[in-house]
This record gives structure tokens, C-alpha cells and sequence, in this order.
């Protein structure tokens, strides 16, 4: 491992509880802004960089890592995709981005990469992140000096923040900072969930490929030219040691199946996990000097690629904001935050629910409903306005 993390210190302009991908940039951002900011992460950091999460980065994503210095393996490893296919019915539906979207593409591109990269240029320039740090809450949210309280080394710590922004994802804790019936929570869980498994095998499709199936959906997308990442609808609940790699891969064949010539290359299976799905949204996503920001304030089910790209968006507005404050002595930009990440996260919502509707076959799902959904995909099938809507959503909405 390269780099030391920087000490504590007890007082910051800027704490940040959580390390994923959202406090992360932030940090990254914050540092290049020149306002000075702690991360509190409670795992450690192997952990934080294995966790296998998402694979797609929006375009504002990768100008965002690259302009924190966080581009340059991203711009060696990571695959430019112009498109993805749509399989029903036994039939596929290329949707290609650029000539839809005026040009835009996406990348693949691993989260555990992300996270790599940016803790990696963290410790390198000695700013502040300490791992195995649990903060067990945030007091003071509607004061001028919020403080972080967290226990590392077996021993209890406070920082105290002109700012503290929760970056702790559904379960963090930040949220409770803010006195009760402040904030309102809105969303739903479905009635299904993926496996997602991991293949030492290359990718079957150059790009990704989402097909809705009578037997449930299926994912096929990738980590590299010789990984494969696959995902399966399953019943809520699944143990996913009760699917054998055989199980999994016949499932995937017959999801898969198309009248056209295509075959699903199989190999080892790494990893299998099983996640649920939810949508969530946290409103406003400020109270008093406490932010939230990434999943802390909201979730998406992972159909349309958004959680790991609002995390980032939510990063860049508030980098912005905070730069502003520094600069002018203005907190216009902070006092924007919510409003300006809500237009975007109740897009972004909107698309994820869509995706995951329109794809997936509930339990006991009536046969009507599964003929809307093959009309919706005939629609984006016959209709470059369709087409577009869909392409314009998943290469995402520009930042701001
Ligand atoms: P994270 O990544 O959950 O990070 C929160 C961090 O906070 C730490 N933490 C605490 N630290 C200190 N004290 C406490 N009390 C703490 N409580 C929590 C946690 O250890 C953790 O390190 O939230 P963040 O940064 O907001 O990032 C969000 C993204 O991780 C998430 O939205 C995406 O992974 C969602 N997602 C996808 N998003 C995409 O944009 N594209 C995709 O293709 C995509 N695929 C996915 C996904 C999520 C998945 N899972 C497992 C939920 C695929 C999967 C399988
Ligand atoms: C992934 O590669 O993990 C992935 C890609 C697209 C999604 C969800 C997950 O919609």
C-alpha cells in the first residue's frame, strides 16, 4: 500500500462521514479546491475497495474523476460503450447512444476502480481519510459547529465541522442528526432481486445487454475483456448457494434466448451475491449545517445504471458549492444543494423505475401486463423518439 493517511484532525471545515464513491470525490474535490475536509470511513480499506458494486459511469462522471486526477487509469482500462441492446419476445433491439443523444456514450468502468483510484491520489497527497472509523453519530446539526463522534483504535473522537456532509449510504447514521419529522422519506421495495455473479470468461456482447424474459430478467455486462458480470431476477429472500453454477448459467441461456444466432460463453463463477432492490428519495437534502449526499438520501434500483452517477453529481454540486463559500464568502451554492440535486435524482427515479417495470416479470404477473411490456419495447423498437428518451436518460442529464 502507498501513502499514510494524514492525522485527524478535531476540527474541519468539511467532515465527511462515509467513504464510498460519493465522499470519496467529494474529498477529491475539496482538496483541489483547497477547503480543507476529514473522511471518516468505518471499514477497512480493502473492503471499501473490493465491495463489487456498479459498472456504468456517466460522461459528467468521468470529466468529474478526471479533472480530480482520478482519470488516467479510467482513461487506459475503462470501455467506451455507444450502446446497449434490448432483448424480448426472442427478439434484440440495439439502442445506439451517440446518434440519439447528440454524441454522448458511457463507460464501464468498476466501482471498486473508482474507489481505488481516488483513496489511492487521497493518501498520496496526505489529506485526511481514516478507515476503521465507525462515526456513531452528528450532533449540533443546527448549530454553526456541528460534530462528528466516532470511535477508532478503540478509543472515542470528535471533529468538530463548519459543515458535515453524510456520505454513509441507506444505513448511515448522519441522517439522524436531523430532529425528527425535518425530513420526508418517500420510495418502494419490488417484489424481486438480482444475483449478480462474476465470470472468468469474456464478455458474450460488446455491449451490455438487458432482456426481459416470462422467466425474469436478465443482465449480461462486464468488468474487462476477460470479465464477465451476469445478474438474474430472483425471488425476494434467495439464498444464492441454492444456485449451483450449472443452475445459473441454464437460467441465463434460456433468458437470453433470441430467434438469432447467439451463445452464451460460460466459465469459472468468481462471486455470487444477492441484492434487493429498492427506490428511496430523502427531501430536502440539507438541514441546518448537516447535507447528505449519494445513496444517504437516496437509492435506485440498479436497472438503470444511475446509484454510483448520482453519488457523483451530488459530489460535483456540492465541491462547487463549497468552492464558492471559500472563494465569494457566498453560500448561494449551498443553499441550492437540494433543489439542484433533486431535479436531477427524481429524473434519475423516474428512468430506474422504468427500467425495472418494464423489464422485470413480477410474481403472478398478469398476462396483460406482460403485452404493455412488450409494447413499450416494440414502441422504443419502432420509435426514434422512444429510443432517444431512453438513450438521453441512461447517458444522463449533464450536471447542475
Ligand atoms: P456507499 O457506496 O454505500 O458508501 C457509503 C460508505 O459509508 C460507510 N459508512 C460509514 N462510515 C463511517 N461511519 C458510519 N456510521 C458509516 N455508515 C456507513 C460505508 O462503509 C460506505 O463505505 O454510498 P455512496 O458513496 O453514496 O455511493 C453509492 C453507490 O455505491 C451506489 O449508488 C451504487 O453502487 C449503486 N449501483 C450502481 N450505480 C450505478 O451508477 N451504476 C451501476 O451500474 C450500479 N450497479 C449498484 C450496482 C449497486 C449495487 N449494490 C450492491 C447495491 C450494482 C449493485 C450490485
Ligand atoms: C454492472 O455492471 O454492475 C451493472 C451495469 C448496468 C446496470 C447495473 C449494473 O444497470
Amino acid at each position: 500500500m502507498t501513502g499514510t493517511p494524514a492525522p485527524v484532525p478535531a476540527r474541519a471545515t468539511v467532515g465527511i462521514v462515509g467513504g464510498g464513491p460519493a465522499g470519496l470525490l467529494l474529498a477529491r474535490l475539496l482538496h483541489q479546491a483547497g477547503v480543507d475536509c476529514v473522511v471518516l470511513e468505518s471499514r477497512d480499506r480493502a473492503y471499501v475497495e473490493q465491495r463489487q458494486r456498479a459498472g456504468i459511469l456517466e460522461q459528467g462522471t468521468v470529466d468529474a474523476l478526471r479533472s480530480s486526477g482520478a482519470g488516467e487509469r479510467l482513461d487506459r482500462e475503462g470501455l467506451a460503450h455507444d450502446g446497449i441492446e434490448l432483448r424480448w419476445d426472442r427478439r434484440a433491439q440495439r439502442v445506439d447512444f451517440p446518434s440519439l443523444t447528440g454524441g454522448h456514450r458511457v463507460w464501464v468502468y468498476a466501482q471498486t476502480e473508482v474507489v481505488k483510484d481516488l483513496v489511492a491520489l487521497q493518501l498520496r497527497d496526505g489529506a485526511p481519510l481514516l478507515f476503521d472509523a465507525r462515526v456513531s453519530s452528528v450532533t449540533g446539526a443546527g448549530t454553526d459547529r456541528p460534530v462528528i463522534h466516532y470511535a477508532h483504535g478503540g478509543a472515542d473522537h470528535t471533529v468538530v465541522c463548519d459543515y458535515v456532509v453524510g456520505c454513509d449510504g441507506f444505513h448511515g447514521v448522519t441522517r439522524k442528526a436531523v430532529p425528527e419529522g425535518e425530513l420526508r422519506t418517500v420510495g418502494r421495495s419490488y417484489p424481486y432481486s438480482w444475483l449478480g455473479i462474476l465470470a472468468d470468461v469474456a464478455p458474450s456482447n460488446e455491449e451490455l445487454v438487458y432482456a426481459h424474459s416470462p422467466r425474469g430478467f436478465a443482465l449480461l455486462s462486464m468488468r474487462s475483456p476477460a470479465v464477465s458480470r451476469l445478474y438474474l431476477q430472483v425471488p425476494n429472500g434467495t439464498d444464492p448457494a441454492a444456485w449451483t453454477d450449472e443452475r445459473i448459467w441454464d437460467e441465463l441461456d434460456a433468458r437470453f434466448a433470441v430467434d438469432a444466432d447467439w451463445t452464451l460463453a460460460r466459465g469459472p463463477i468468481t462471486q455470487k451475491s444477492v441484492l434487493p432492490m429498492r427506490s428511496s428519495v430523502t427531501e430536502p437534502m440539507r438541514w441546518g449545517r448537516v447535507l447528505l449526499a449519494g445513496d444517504a438520501a437516496h437509492i435506485v434500483p440498479p436497472a438503470g445504471a444511475k446509484g454510483l452517477n448520482l453519488a457523483a453529481s451530488d459530489a460535483i454540486v456540492l465541491a462547487r458549492a463549497f468552492g464558492q463559500l471559500a472563494r465569494t464568502g457566498s453560500t448561494a451554492g449551498l443553499d441550492a444543494y437540494s433543489d439542484t440535486c433533486l431535479r436531477r435524482v427524481w429524473r434519475a427515479e423516474h428512468f430506474s423505475w422504468f427500467m425495472t417495470t418494464t423489464l422485470h416479470t413480477a410474481p403472478d404477473q398478469p398476462a396483460f401486463d406482460t403485452r404493455l411490456q412488450y409494447s413499450q419495447l416494440d414502441r422504443i423498437a419502432a420509435s426514434p423518439h422512444a429510443a432517444a428518451e431512453l438513450a438521453r436518460n441512461y447517458v444522463g442529464m449533464p450536471v447542475g
